[in-house]
């Protein structure tokens, strides 16, 4: 254990530590090194306090199992607020309050709040340690949990402490589960404060403090909260930059030529999935860089590259299985931490998808015996239960992962939804105004990873709605700019997909590895080497430029699949104006002629 502050040097970092310990009182103080040593011990004390469950080392070594409170199982949207100075900067997709305001409140809730327990400090790197792109946090936290998780998600340690030296900059990131304990009263396995939860960042002071909740989401604060609303922040300002809600994949053809392509799905929508599929085209291969977060950057040579700031997954459990994931499964079969997902009376962990039946007996999410036949098997898991595995542990990580610190260079970028009509399979955008407005009216179907009614239509402009740190109308803007900052031939080609049209409350599209048919598609756009179709909407493969071969799929379905419906686009296009227009003055001109000419050319059908 290392419980030395003077192993903090920067002395920006140190005032801010011991200011938080005058104000949470903890108990005890340990400055995390990221040893092995450390991490077994933390492991082996969360489980002394009953907050994980070793799993049987004979089936899954090293890895943990917890519950989370019931009532703290996914991202709190409502309690999660940009506390920039002017409201206008948060923008009207944010909740906002004034930030000496907001500061009042979560001071008077963290006064002694650590009291009882320990205060971990978690000095960490987004990015590879030391890397031009990466960025460096500290997170303090009352959470052996979020300690353990952040371990896996971030790089960890005393390296982290020597590039900050005694000047470097750093996001601070405050985190407690405000929970303190009086003398001898017994904790509880999973502490959290549910009627206290605030996730809230300060763009312009860039800092974080999130309080009350040990989710994921809201408590690994490297993750939604630094890499992506701090970090959107600290792009625009930069210019050049962009953080986003992507993946970052590679994607090898059988003659060998490689292209990177990112993709900006909402919230349990598919990227880990994309970002590791084993192809079902023979001979193509994926290899995963990143599977939820891009941190882009325009290069000297003109073009964007991509790193992942992160080093772990934390991924959704449920569907997960050896037909649609096998790569994920494999990277938690060691390492790993399980939360939510049923226990099984042998030690191990199961999920719908991991085996065709559930187990005879298990214990479900909340604790409760269970018995196959008897209960109900929806209640064996939450929808939103999550692995939180060691991307190193992936079979299909790709070298750049590990031996390109400044990022890959992309060749397309893809945007998505969970879409049951309208939006076809795949099109590829006229331009990267046209890709703007394409990312700008993202829209899905509401998904169990945030608190909230499920299966709903909303937009999710870029994926980004619950993630942008400022006026997502200036974040439009943003990206509008990179045409007048490179040659736009270098930037990559914008793309939209659909896996989840249904008819009949069934996917019409197989999904999974079946998506290479459309990477390769995609890919071959890039070279300019396969078909296209004008339509109104932007370019779409015909039947014929679409590699079916081996797929057993009817005709009939492939033409609903690619089938534009310009009436329901009309429609479509009334909607986004009408999402659009809570931007008002803000809102960019280029994206009003974008949508202009859209109506004009499905009216001209
Ligand atoms: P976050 O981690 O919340 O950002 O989610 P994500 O975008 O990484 O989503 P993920 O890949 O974990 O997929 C979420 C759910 O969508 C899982 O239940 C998957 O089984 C399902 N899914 C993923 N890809 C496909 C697909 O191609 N077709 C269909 N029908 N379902 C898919
Ligand atoms: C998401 O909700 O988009 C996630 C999981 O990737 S969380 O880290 O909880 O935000
Ligand atoms: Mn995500």
């Amino acid at each position: 254990m290392v419980n030395d502050l003077s192993l903090i040097k920067n002395k920006k970092a140190l005032a801010w530590i011991k200011e938080q310990i005058a104000l949470c009182t903890p108990d005890n103080i340990h400055v995390m090194d990221g040893s092995i040593e450390e991490s077994n011990a933390l492991n082996e004390l969360l489980v002394k306090k009953g907050t994980f469950i070793r799993l049987n080392p004979e089936k899954r070594p090293n890895c943990f199992y917890t519950r989370t409170n019931p009532g703290d199982t996914a991202r709190v949207e409502a309690a999660t607020f940009i506390c920039s100075k002017r409201q206008e900067d948060a923008g009207p997709t944010n909740n906002w309050m004034d930030p000496v305001q907001m500061k009042k409140k979560l001071h008077s809730l963290m006064k002694g709040c650590m009291k009882g327990r320990t205060m971990y400090i978690i000095p960490f790197s987004m990015g590879p340690t030391g890397g031009k792109i990466s960025r460096i946090g500290i997170e303090i936290t009352d959470s052996g949990f979020v300690a353990a998780n952040m371990r896996i998600m971030t790089r960890v340690g005393l390296e982290v402490l020597k590039v900050l030296g005694t000047d470097g900059e750093f996001v601070p990131a405050f985190h407690s589960v405000i929970s303190p304990l009086e003398p001898g009263q017994k904790d509880l396995t999973w502490p959290c404060d549910l009627k206290n939860r605030y996730i809230v960042q300060f763009p312009e002071t860039r800092e974080i403090i999130s309080v009350g909740s040990g989710y994921g989401g809201n408590s690994l604060l490297g993750k939604k909260c630094f890499a992506l609303r701090i970090a959107t922040v600290l792009s625009r300002d930069e210019g050049r930059s962009l953080a986003e809600h992507m993946l970052v994949l590679g994607i090898t053809s059988p003659e060998g030529k490689k292209h990177y392509i990112t993709a900006a799905f909402p919230s349990a929508c598919g990227k880990t999935n994309l970002a590791m599929m084993n192809c079902s085209l023979p001979g193509w291969k994926v290899t995963v860089v990143g599977d939820d977060i891009a941190w882009m950057k325009l290069n000297k040579d003109g073009r964007l590259y991509a790193i992942n700031p992160e080093s772990g997954f934390f991924g959704v459990a449920p569907g997960t299985s050896e037909e649609s994931n096998p790569n994920a499964l494999r990277t938690c079969e060691k390492d790993a931490i399980f939360t939510n997902v049923a226990l099984t009376t042998d030690g191990d962990v199961w999920w719908k998808g991991l085996t065709d039946q559930p187990p005879a007996n298990a214990i479900t999410w909340k604790g409760k015996k269970w018995t196959r036949g008897v209960d109900d098997p929806k209640e064996l898991f939450h929808p939103n239960s999550r692995f939180t595995a060691d991307i190193s542990n992936c079979p299909v990580v790709d070298p750049a992962y590990h031996n390109a610190p400044d990022g890959v260079p992309v060749d397309a970028i893809i945007f998505g939804g969970r879409r049951e009509s309208v939006v076809p399979l795949v099109f590829q955008s006229r331009d990267w105004n046209h890709g703007v407005l394409l990312g700008s009216s993202v829209a899905s179907e509401r998904t169990a990873a945030a608190e909230g009614k499920m299966g709903e239509l909303r937009f999710d402009p870029f994926a980004m709605l619950p993630f942008c740190g400022y006026n997502m109308a200036d974040y439009f803007a943003h990206w509008l700019s990179f045409t007048g900052k490179t040659d736009p031939s270098k930037l990559p080609k914008i793309f939209h997909v659909n896996w989840f049209r249904k008819e009949n409350g069934k996917f019409l599209w197989p999904g999974y590895g079946e998506n290479s048919r459309v990477l390769k598609w995609i890919c071959e756009r890039c070279d300019g080497v396969v078909g296209a179709v004008e339509t109104p909407i932007g370019y779409l493969p015909a039947a014929q430029d679409l590699d079916l071969s081996g797929l057993d799929i009817s005709m009939e379905t492939i033409s609903k699949l690619l089938y534009v419906d310009c009436k329901a686009y009309l429609q479509e296009v009334e909607k986004i104006r009408k999402y659009h227009s809570m931007f008002g003055s803000k809102y960019p001109k280029a994206l009003t002629v974008e949508l202009d000419n859209l109506e004009k050319r499905l009216k001209q059908q």
